[in-house]
Order: structure tokens, then C-alpha cells, then sequence
């Protein structure tokens, strides 16, 4: 008897050790017994920005108990070691799928490498990772270069050569910055425009407003502020009114500005202080859903999935259009 008790305890240490090694989750369970697919979602930061805000949001209510997911969201506090590590935890802890978006493209071989050792699953959403593709199953998010291109565009048929602009640019290395920065300062090239100056305020109001500042007093001539997310708008319109000056409108500095927030949708219809603005769809969470029950289901899904977007001119905005928004 004791003979069988043994070799059962074999039988049954060994299938829980191969359960959690294999990836699989560890039998984390719904209140109806239904095994919980197990999400490690690594976000860049939390409370970066109203966009980031509503990202995490997006992701929380999308890969919820009640549709089946058992979700561990960690903050990287904007901190790349810090993501790495958080990663590699998601890593040792078996989770079923690891979701990133990645503070920075640079720096993800090893880690990237490790999860896929592991069989586990790599979903990149808004920022992308600089390694192969075969270190990540597929990606989610905006094309940023577009982005750029389309605000461009509307500022030479808005201010045609006449640009004298300073740039707000968003943590230096991240996807978004990158996209962005590249269509301005080609724009900039072609179009024999004026940047007297760009700086990282890190998608932060508070920063943006002190670069704005010491922009001003360095710059008299400004007349259009390039900035790369809402939050930065907001600190280089502060700036500006601070010193007594007019931003938005016909008259006053021209604000280009991306994300679209509501917020600052609303902002823009009530007093034209953001000329124009290129949505940047923070909502990924369904998407991620969709693509990993599709995984789990062992169909493949596309390599990349860009979210769709609009831009706003302040002079066409309606109550309307501000009111269907959805974040
Ligand atoms: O524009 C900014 C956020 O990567 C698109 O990061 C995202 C950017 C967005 O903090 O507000």
C-alpha cells in the first residue's frame, strides 16, 4: 500500500512541476473552475499621461476574470532596467502570455530570448522592441511616422513656409518620439521651416511648460510649438499665457498636438488653444484580448495590428464629435 501511496505522490509532484515549467498557468481558476488564461502585462508607467492612463484602463477591463484572464499589471515607472526585470519575474512566475509596452525599443534580445525559451508568448502594444521578429508573436498600435506626416501636412496649408517652431518631444527613444520627431524635422528639411529648439519634457505638462518658459524668453519669434502628446501641449499653452502671449486661434501661436484626449478635444472647441490634433487610439485592450484567445485557439494572427486614428482641426470641431469620443 505504501508502495502505491508513493509512487501516486511521484505521479502527482511531477504533474504540477511540469504544469508550471511548461508555461502553462498554474491552475489559477475562475469562481465556475474555468482555467484562467495567466497575462503579465508590463506597462511603461502608469500615470505618464492622460494616454497612458487610459491605455492601462483599456487593457484592465479587457483581459478581466470575467473574460477568462488572470492579469498582473506591473508599473515600469519609465524606468528600461526596471521593465526588464519586471519581465523576466513575469518570466519565472510561468505566466501563460507576456504583453509590453516597452519604455524604450532598445535592449530587449535577452529577456525577449528568455520568454521564448519558455514558451511564452510575447505581445507588443503602442511601443515596439528593436530585436527580430521572431522574438515577439505580433504588435499593436499606431503608426507614429504617419501621425507626424499627417500634422505636417496640415501646418503647411495652415502656416505654408512661415514656420518658426520649437518641439516638445516625448521620453527620447520610445516609438512614439521617434515617429513623430522624424516627420517634423523632414517637414522642417523640405520645407526650409525654423526649429530653434527640441527637447524631451517627457510627456509631462509640468516639464513641458518649464522648457516652454526658457523657450520664450530665448525665442521672441515662435509661432508654432510642435508637441509631441497633449500633456506637453497643455504645459507649452500654460507657458505662453503665463507671458502674456496668445496660443491657438488664427492670431496666437500655432499648437499642434497628438493623442486627442478628450480633455483636450474639448479644450480646443471651447478656446482654439490647440490648432490641431492627431488621435493616437489608446484603447488596445480588445484587441489583445481577440489576438490572444485566437492564439489559444491555435490560429496565427497578423504580425502587425495598427489601431486606427483621426485628426482635429479646432475650426471643424463640434460638441458632437467630442461627445462620441471614448476616451
Ligand atoms: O502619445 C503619450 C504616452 O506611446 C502613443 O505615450 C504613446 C505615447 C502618447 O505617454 O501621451
Amino acid at each position: 500500500m505504501r508502495k502505491v501511496a508513493f509512487i501516486f505522490f511521484i505521479f502527482v509532484a511531477t504533474f504540477l512541476l511540469a504544469s508550471c515549467n511548461s508555461g502553462q498557468s498554474s491552475g489559477i481558476a475562475n469562481e465556475d473552475g474555468e482555467r484562467l488564461i495567466r497575462v503579465g502585462f508590463s506597462q511603461a508607467d502608469f500615470t505618464e499621461s492622460d494616454w497612458r492612463i487610459a491605455n492601462t484602463e483599456s487593457m484592465r477591463q479587457a483581459l478581466s476574470r470575467e473574460n477568462g484572464f488572470d492579469l498582473i499589471i506591473v508599473d515600469a515607472q519609465n524606468d528600461p532596467n526596471k521593465q526588464l526585470a519586471d519581465v523576466a519575474n513575469m518570466i519565472e512566475q510561468g505566466v501563460d502570455y507576456i504583453v509590453i509596452a516597452t519604455v524604450q525599443e532598445i535592449g530587449w534580445e535577452g529577456v525577449l530570448q528568455q520568454a521564448r525559451d519558455a514558451g511564452i508568448p510575447v505581445i507588443l502594444v503602442d511601443r515596439v522592441a528593436a530585436v527580430n521578429d521572431d522574438l515577439f508573436v505580433t504588435w499593436v498600435g499606431a503608426n507614429f511616422r504617419e501621425e507626424g506626416e499627417t500634422a505636417v501636412r496640415w501646418l503647411q496649408g495652415f502656416r505654408g513656409y512661415d514656420v518658426r517652431a520649437v518641439h516638445l518631444q516625448g521620453i527620447m527613444g520610445s516609438t512614439a518620439q521617434i515617429g513623430r520627431t522624424g516627420a517634423f524635422e523632414d517637414a522642417a528639411a523640405e520645407n526650409g521651416w525654423t526649429i530653434h529648439a527640441s527637447m524631451t519634457a517627457n510627456w509631462d505638462t509640468i516639464q513641458a511648460k518649464q522648457v516652454m518658459e526658457n523657450w520664450l524668453t530665448r525665442f521672441p519669434d515662435i509661432n508654432v510649438v510642435y508637441a509631441e502628446n497633449d500633456n506637453m501641449a497643455d504645459g507649452a499653452i500654460q507657458a505662453i499665457e503665463a507671458a502674456g502671449l496668445t496660443a491657438g486661434g488664427y492670431d496666437g501661436i500655432t499648437i499642434i498636438s497628438f493623442d486627442a484626449n478628450r480633455r483636450y478635444l474639448q479644450l480646443a472647441l471651447d478656446t482654439g488653444k490647440i490648432n490641431f490634433n492627431v488621435e493616437c487610439n489608446p484603447l488596445h485592450g480588445l484587441r489583445v484580448a481577440e489576438i490572444i484567445l485566437a492564439l489559444e485557439r491555435g490560429e496565427s494572427v497578423p504580425r502587425i495590428n495598427y489601431v486606427d486614428g483621426e485628426a482635429f482641426d479646432w475650426r471643424y470641431l463640434t460638441q458632437e464629435i467630442i461627445d462620441a469620443r471614448t476616451y
